[in-house]
This record gives structure tokens, C-alpha cells and sequence, in this order.
């Protein structure tokens, strides 16, 4: 018998990862999209143009509990990864209110509705390493407490707890990922990593002439998305339900990585980058470095990609994407 799975935020970077190793394991593969995305899908389906044939899409919302309902009961999924939010830290100062909505009512929603009409589904969370921002301890594990520095980082907080909260009041089989970043050349094109990419493409094209930072002193733990998303399925695949780090254990800082991606170009990033102050965050989070070890041991989880290989691998689908669409 097949498994079904429900995926929310299947049109970001984790959700088509996550899709082409949910098929390759055959299941089925549902995914929660906004009605907009099916209205223009040539723009906002992207990262599963070729997925499209084998997977189905409905359009609900995150915002609507009632839609959510209709959709667990018509699919009763084995599995729900919950990857939809509001994702970009910086566009959460600015947007406070609607990113609390959709992070935190989404969550509760599914979690609700779960519980009402499907309460042997597993469920997973997105949680975040943004979820310890002014770090209380180094390298950071399952154990460190919170420190949140953002709205973004609040709403995940506040959606860890929701997922711990169903796992011990309800016996559901609820697990959190706090995952650190992970990239990809899916990522979205805001995050500094893709935004460096792709201006080292364009800049070795002749499309563009410097490229405008923020904080290039933050520190973060960087991985390939590929490899995150083996480590969701773990977490639901366990006997038992837990949350779980994920992360490489290496830290580069934002130069690192930008000296990095205009070397394997020939260029020095010196004479490229030019520093904006309006591009710092009111509240930064400058270091974050995890401790997977129990992923390494309960899970028998490993990352793929080392720091270099992930920047090579971005550098060079941007070079091709640049030659290729010409922007
Ligand atoms: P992403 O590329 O930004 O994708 C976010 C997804 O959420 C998209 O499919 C988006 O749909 C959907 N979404 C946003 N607002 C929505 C709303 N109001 N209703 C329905 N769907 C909505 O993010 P990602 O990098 O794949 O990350 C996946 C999850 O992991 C997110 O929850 C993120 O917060 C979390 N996370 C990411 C990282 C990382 O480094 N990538 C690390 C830790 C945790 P549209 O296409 O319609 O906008
Ligand atoms: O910033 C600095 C910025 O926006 C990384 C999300 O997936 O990972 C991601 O959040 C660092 C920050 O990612 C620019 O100040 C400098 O210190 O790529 P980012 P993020 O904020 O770490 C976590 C784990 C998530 O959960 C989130 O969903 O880079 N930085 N200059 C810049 N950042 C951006 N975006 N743009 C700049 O020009």
C-alpha cells in the first residue's frame, strides 16, 4: 500500500526537494497552494514544473481552518510536512502582523484539525534555528533555550511549542525539525546566498555592476536543502516522535561565502560589493552553529554537501540560468 502525504509550502525551495524524494519512495504527493499559484503557474510553480504529471495540488488556505478541514478529510494523509510560512526574516519586520498570522494560525489550524479528523497522521514542523537568534549557548542543540530576534523567529516559537504541545496533551505523533539554513539553486532569490549567486552570474555576464550587502560579518550554518529534506522524513519515519537539529556543524560567515562564489568565477569580491546600511536588520542575529548529534545517531542522518560543494552547486546552475533566460 502507498502512502499519501500532505504537503504544505510545496512551492518553495524544501517542498520541491521534499516532493522528488517523497516520489522516488512512492508516494503520493499532495500540496496546499494558494488559488493565485494555480491562476499563474508558469511564474509560481517553478520549482515543480517537472513534478507537475505526478503530483496533485489543491488550492486552500492557511489562513481558513474550514478549508483546511475539507482538505485533511478528503486526503487523510499518513504524513503532513508543514513547510508553508511566511520564510523571509527581514520582510517579517516589516510585515509583522501577517506573518504571525500565517505562521502561527496555520500551524494551529492543522494541528487542530488533525486532531479533530485525523489524528493518526504525523506531523511535521518547520522549525528553525532562527528560534535561538541571540544565542544563549555554542553550538546550539535540542537543549539550548530561545531567544528569538525576530517576528519570523517568534512565530516558530510559538509553532514548536503548538507541535510539543499536540505530541504531550493529545499522544499525536508530532515532530519539530529546527533546521539551519539550507540553500539550494531553488532558493528564493531574496536570501543572501542566492542573491550573491546570482550576481556573480550576472556580474560575469555583463549584467550588473556591484552588488549591495548588508551584515557581512553574520555567521550562519550553512547547508544544501537536498539534504534536509531526508532528515524530515527520518524524524517521521522514528518509532517514536521527537524533535530534532539539523545542521552541518560548520560555520562560514556572509564574506565567506561571497569570496568564496567570486573566486570559482575568477573575480574578487573586494571590487564588487558595496555595503548598505538600509540592508542591516534592526535586530540581527550574527552566529548560529548547530549540534546535530542525536540526528547523527537516532536518525543515522548525514549531510552530503559540504560548505564548498553547496556553493559550487549555486554558483553554477546561476551561471547556467543566467545564459540561459538572459536576466
Ligand atoms: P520558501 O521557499 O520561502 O517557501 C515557503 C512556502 O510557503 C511557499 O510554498 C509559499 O507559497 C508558502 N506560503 C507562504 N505564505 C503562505 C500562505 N499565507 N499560505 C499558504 N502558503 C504560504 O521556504 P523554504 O526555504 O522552502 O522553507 C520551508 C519551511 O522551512 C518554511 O516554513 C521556513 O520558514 C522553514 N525553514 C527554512 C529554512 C531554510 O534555511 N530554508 C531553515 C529553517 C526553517 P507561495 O509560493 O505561494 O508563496
Ligand atoms: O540572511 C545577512 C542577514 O535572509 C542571512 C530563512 O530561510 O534561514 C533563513 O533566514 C544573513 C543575515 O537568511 C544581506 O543580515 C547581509 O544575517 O539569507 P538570509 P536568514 O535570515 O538566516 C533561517 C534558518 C530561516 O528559518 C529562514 O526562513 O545574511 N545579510 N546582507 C543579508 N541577507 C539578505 N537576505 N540580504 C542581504 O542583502
Amino acid at each position: 500500500m502507498y502512502k499519501k502525504a500532505l504537503i504544505t509550502g510545496i512551492t518553495g525551495q524544501d517542498g520541491s526537494y521534499l516532493t522528488e524524494f517523497l516520489l522516488k519512495k512512492n508516494y503520493k504527493v499532495h500540496g496546499l497552494v494558494r488559488r493565485v499559484a494555480l491562476e499563474d503557474g508558469n511564474h509560481r510553480l517553478w520549482r515543480l514544473r517537472h513534478l507537475l504529471t505526478r503530483i496533485t495540488l489543491h488550492p486552500a488556505s492557511l489562513e481558513s481552518y474550514a478549508s483546511l478541514v475539507k482538505l485533511i478529510q478528503k486526503i487523510k494523509p499518513h504524513e503532513v510536512y508543514h513547510l508553508g510560512a511566511q520564510s523571509y526574516v527581514d520582510y517579517s519586520f516589516k510585515d509583522e502582523f501577517s506573518t504571525l498570522n500565517t505562521n502561527i494560525n496555520g500551524t494551529h489550524y492543522i494541528l487542530s484539525a488533525l486532531k479533530e479528523f485525523s489524528p493518526k497522521t504525523k506531523f511535521y514542523f518547520a522549525g528553525s534555528s532562527e528560534m535561538f537568534g541571540k544565542v544563549r549557548q555554542v553550538p546550539q542543540s535540542e537543549k539550548t533555550p530561545f531567544y528569538p530576534r525576530s517576528v519570523y523567529g517568534i512565530s516558530k516559537v510559538a509553532g514548536y511549542d503548538l507541535t510539543r504541545n499536540y505530541r504531550e496533551a493529545y499522544n499525536m505523533f508530532c515532530c519539530s525539525g529546527i533546521l539551519f539554513n539550507h540553500e539550494s539553486p531553488r532558493r528564493g532569490f531574496e536570501f543572501v546566498t542566492r542573491k550573491i549567486t546570482h550576481a556573480v552570474a550576472r556580474i560575469k555576464f555583463g549584467l550588473q555592476n556591484d552588488l549591495r550587502l548588508g551584515n557581512m560579518d553574520a555567521k550562519r550554518d550553512w547547508g544544501h536543502a537536498e539534504d534536509y529534506v531526508e532528515a524530515m522524513w527520518l524524524m517521521l519515519n522514528k518509532k517514536k516522535p521527537n524533535d530534532y537539529v539539523i545542521s552541518t556543524g560548520k560555520q562560514y560567515s556572509v564574506r565567506d561565502f561571497a569570496k568564496l562564489a567570486f573566486e570559482l568565477v575568477d573575480l574578487d569580491y573586494k571590487k564588487f560589493i558595496k555595503i548598505e546600511k538600509n540592508l542591516y536588520r534592526p535586530s540581527e542575529v550574527r552566529s548560529l552553529l548547530g549540534d546535530c548529534r542525536k540526528a547523527k545517531k537516532e536518525l543515522k542522518w548525514k549531510p552530503k554537501y559540504d560548505f564548498k560543494k553547496l556553493v559550487q552547486d549555486m554558483v553554477k546552475a546561476d551561471l547556467e540560468f543566467v545564459e540561459k533566460e538572459g536576466y
